[in-house]
This record gives structure tokens, C-alpha cells and sequence, in this order.
């Protein structure tokens, strides 16, 4: 078949003549390609669509763009990278930008997390996380701790390993046993006690208490790490009481079992500090990063480890390779070179200090949402929020997407759905009035909805 004459722009800016050969990610395909809504172009809070309709960015993209869309630095950080190096080879090799950015993400990380290994997801940073847990066990002479703790609701990404310890039936339950041995802690949604909390619930530090329930089962000398979101995201916005994590963190001390937290979307300023680990005053042991790592530019995902844990792995022969694990483009230059602007942008505009001081503005518009029909909590935290919709009967999930799929339509706004969970997550840059807008169309939405 001849090719037709078309220029890259042309190609990036309409509709493609045919959608049939692409094959969407976690996308209902045929609905899709029924009635497609295509991006084309993005500046600051703002998407465009294939008919030049600006589109409010009340998700990050997916939890990514913190900066917003298209910020100048950015831009030309990558750029003048593709154009200087645009390739490394990352093993026996090395290029300067890897190196300059783990010491820029040590020096924003909390205590001893002083060590970074680069990915290019978010689920190859928590398999590279598990594959660190094991090895690191195996070297200080514990090669029986190998079952990994998960929690219910959790998404830890799609890879085996991330899915293995993951807690949502869907993404699981295709894809056989998974890694054996994983098992959960019960997660913290709690509807009948904390419905409609301003900020984190009340209720539910408790459920920290389960963790002893499952070393009682498997003994703790069989754990190799317990993995939790600090705030659980695609499940549909899960919050910790009040000094869950504390007493995680305490469990796992006392038991040597290492603590990981998966920052893929808490990371750089969603919650209003550099991590959600600072917010709420615990340090795991690894910690995992993505998405608003490069402000989504990018692919590009992380592993931050604590000096014991890296101390570990550098002994023996200095010509031994301590880790048998990497990936082609692991510190790309092209990802570092966005990441180290996504950082300076972050803090030239105090990004994260700015999620802090919008969080009551936030909280308070996105509550006035309560009492509209079907709407059964609302949960918020940093610049995260989430609304949730009684289900329709028989059809779990079906007013969430007509929600989401209205706002874009009718009310040119972008939200995420997850089951009928609308979840809220917009970048770090936006004015109040963005806010009173994101609130206003969403409650139209609804009713809309019925
Ligand atoms: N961990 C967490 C906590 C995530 O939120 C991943 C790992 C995997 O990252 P990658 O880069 O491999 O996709 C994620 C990804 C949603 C949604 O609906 C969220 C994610 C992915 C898809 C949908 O909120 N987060």
C-alpha cells in the first residue's frame, strides 16, 4: 500500500485515517474507536483536542504532568540533549547526566534514601524494588526471606512482579499464579466510618495491626518486604489514617523485614512535599518513583535505596558486578536531561509548597460536592481528590465512565474513572479559578449523569 504524503505534524494534529492496528492500553478498544477522543497539543493547565478544543487538565495527564503542559525548560532540556546525546550505553558505560540526577534526587529524598537505579516505568522501578528486597536478604545471609506482603486495592504497575503483589482482581485474574508466596494486607477504604472525611480519615490506623496477622502466618524470617502506596491512586484514591504508616514502619523494624513505599504518584509535590514519605514522617527502606519524574516527558522510573541497603551490595571484589539487573535505556540521557528540568521547574516555581497552601482551597470546593445524587464520599489529600458514585445496579462502573466521558465531552474538562471512582489530580501550577472550574463542571457532570 503507498504511503500517504504527510508530514509528522500533519500526522500529530488529526485524526488518524485508520485506528484498527493500534491496540490501547487498559482501554475498552471498539468504545474507543467508536467515538475516539484524541489529543493533539497541550500548554500549561490546558489539552487541546483533534477539534481545537481546550480541554482542563484536572488529571496530570495520568498523574504525571505536575508542571503542567509543555514547560519551556523542559522542552528545551530535551531538546538540546537529542541533539548532543542522544543515546549511552548504560552498562560497563556511562554518560554524566544519570550520575548528577540521583545526587539531585538523594539530596530530595528523606533520610539515608541517598542511592538511585534508574527505570523506565513505574513497574519496572517496583520489580527492580522487589529484585533489590530479595538480593539484599540473600547477601546478608537471609536467602529464605522471599515472600513479598502486598495489600489489597493496591496497583503497583503490570509487570509479574508488581502484579503479584497488586490487589486488583482485573489486573490479575488473566494471568495465572504470579510470583508464589505474595500476601496481603486488608486495604483502608472505609466507607461506613470515614465517608466524606476532610482530608485523611479519622478511622483505621488499626488495619496497620494486620501486618502482625500475616508475619503470625508466615513467619517473619519468610518476609522479604512489605510494599504500600503511601496513598493508594488507581484504586480510586485510598488514604492512611493517621499513623498506619508509623506503625508499619515500626512492625517491619522489628521484624527486619524491609518497608517500600510506591511513590509513582505521591512523588514530587502531589501531596506537598518532595515525597509522601516527608508528609507523613516515615522513611521507608526503598522507595519507588515514575510519572512526575521527568513531568511525564519522558519515560523514566526509579529506585531509591538506603545507604544500608546499597552498603550491602557494594562489597566483595570491586571487578564483581554487585547487581545482575538493568535495562537499555536505564538513565537515558533523554530522561535525565527532563528530569533534571522537571526538577528545576519544581522548585523555581515551589511547586510542592504550593500544593500545600492549595490543599484547604481544594478540599473545601471539592467537598461542596457532597449531597449531589449518587455521591457517596469524598476523599482529598495534597492536590489529590476523589469522588465516588454509587454504583449502578448491574453494572459496576458505568456511571463513572459516563461522568468522565461527559466532562470531556460536554464539559471539556479531563478527569480520570476508575470504576466509579472519579479521581481527581491536577497539576501543581493551577490558579483557584481552575479549581472553582474543575469543581463546577464536575458536579454539572453528575447531575447531568443521574
Ligand atoms: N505504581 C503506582 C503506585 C502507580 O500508580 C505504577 C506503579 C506503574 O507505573 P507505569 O509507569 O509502569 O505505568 C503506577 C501507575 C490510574 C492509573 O487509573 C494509574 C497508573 C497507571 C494506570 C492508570 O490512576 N499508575
Amino acid at each position: 500500500m503507498p504511503r500517504p504524503e504527510s508530514s509528522l505534524s500533519t500526522l500529530a494534529s488529526q485524526a488518524p485515517a485508520d485506528l484498527d492496528a493500534y491496540w490501547m492500553p487498559f482501554t475498552a478498544n471498539r468504545q474507543f474507536k467508536a467515538a475516539p477522543r484524541l489529543l493533539v497539543r497541550a500548554e500549561g493547565m490546558y489539552y487541546h483536542d483533534v477539534d481545537d478544543r481546550p480541554i482542563l487538565d484536572g488529571a496530570a495527564g495520568l498523574w504525571c504532568c505536575n508542571a503542567g503542559h509543555a514547560r519551556p525548560r523542559i522542552v528545551q532540556a530535551i531538546q538540546q540533549q537529542a541533539a548532543t546525546l542522544g543515546f549511552a550505553p548504560p552498562f560497563q558505560m556511562g554518560s554524566p547526566l544519570p550520575f548528577v540526577l540521583a545526587q539531585r534526587l538523594a539530596a530530595l529524598a528523606p533520610g539515608s534514601l541517598n542511592h538511585a537505579f534508574f527505570t523506565n516505568s513505574g513497574s519496572e522501578a517496583v520489580d527492580t524494588a522487589m529484585k533489590i528486597a530479595l538480593a539484599y536478604h540473600r547477601l546478608r545471609g537471609e536467602g529464605q526471606r522471599i515472600r513479598f506482603i502486598g495489600r489489597e486495592k493496591a496497583y503497583h504497575g503490570v509487570g509479574f512482579g508488581g502484579l503479584s503483589i497488586g490487589g486488583l482482581p482485573n489486573n490479575r485474574k488473566s494471568f495465572g499464579p504470579l510470583l508464589a508466596g505474595s500476601d496481603f494486607l486488608r486495604h483502608t477504604l472505609d466507607l461506613q466510618r470515614n465517608a466524606f472525611s476532610p482530608g485523611l480519615p479519622r478511622h483505621g490506623a488499626e488495619l496497620a495491626e494486620d501486618l502482625e496477622r500475616l508475619i503470625a502466618l508466615h513467619d517473619a524470617s519468610t518476609i522479604a518486604a512489605v510494599f504500600v502506596e503511601p496513598i493508594a491512586g488507581s484504586a480510586g484514591v485510598i488514604l492512611p489514617a493517621p499513623g498506619y504508616l508509623q506503625r508499619l514502619r515500626e512492625i517491619c523494624d522489628q521484624h527486619g523485614i524491609l518497608l517500600v513505599f510506591d511513590e509513582v504518584i505521591t512523588g514530587f509535590g502531589r501531596v506537598g512535599n518532595a515525597f509522601a514519605a516527608q508528609r507523613f514522617g516515615v522513611t521507608p527502606d526503598l522507595l519507588t518513583l515514575a510519572k512526575g519524574l521527568t513531568n511525564g516527558a519522558v519515560p523514566m522510573g526509579a529506585v531509591l535505596a538506603s545507604d544500608a541497603i546499597h552498603g550491602a551490595f557494594m562489597q566483595g571484589p570491586p571487578a564483581a558486578i554487585e547487581f545482575f539487573h538493568g535495562y537499555t535505556y536505564s538513565g537515558h540521557p533523554l530522561a535525565c536531561a527532563a528530569a533534571l528540568a522537571a526538577l528545576d521547574t519544581y522548585a523555581d516555581e515551589h511547586l510542592f509548597e504550593r500544593a500545600l497552601e492549595l490543599g484547604d482551597y481544594w478540599q473545601q470546593r471539592l467537598h461542596s460536592l457532597r449531597g449531589l445524587p449518587h455521591v457517596i464520599d469524598i476523599r482529598n489529600f495534597g492536590l489529590i481528590g476523589a469522588v465516588e458514585l454509587m454504583p449502578r445496579k448491574d453494572a459496576p462502573g458505568a456511571r463513572g465512565y459516563e461522568v468522565f466521558e461527559r466532562c470531556f465531552r460536554d464539559g471539556q474538562l479531563l478527569v480520570r474513572c476508575t470504576g466509579d471512582v472519579i479521581a481527581l489530580s491536577p497539576p501543581l501550577i493551577l490558579e483557584r479559578s481552575h479549581i472553582d472550574r474543575i469543581v463546577d463542571v464536575l458536579g454539572e457532570m453528575i447531575l447531568a449523569t443521574g
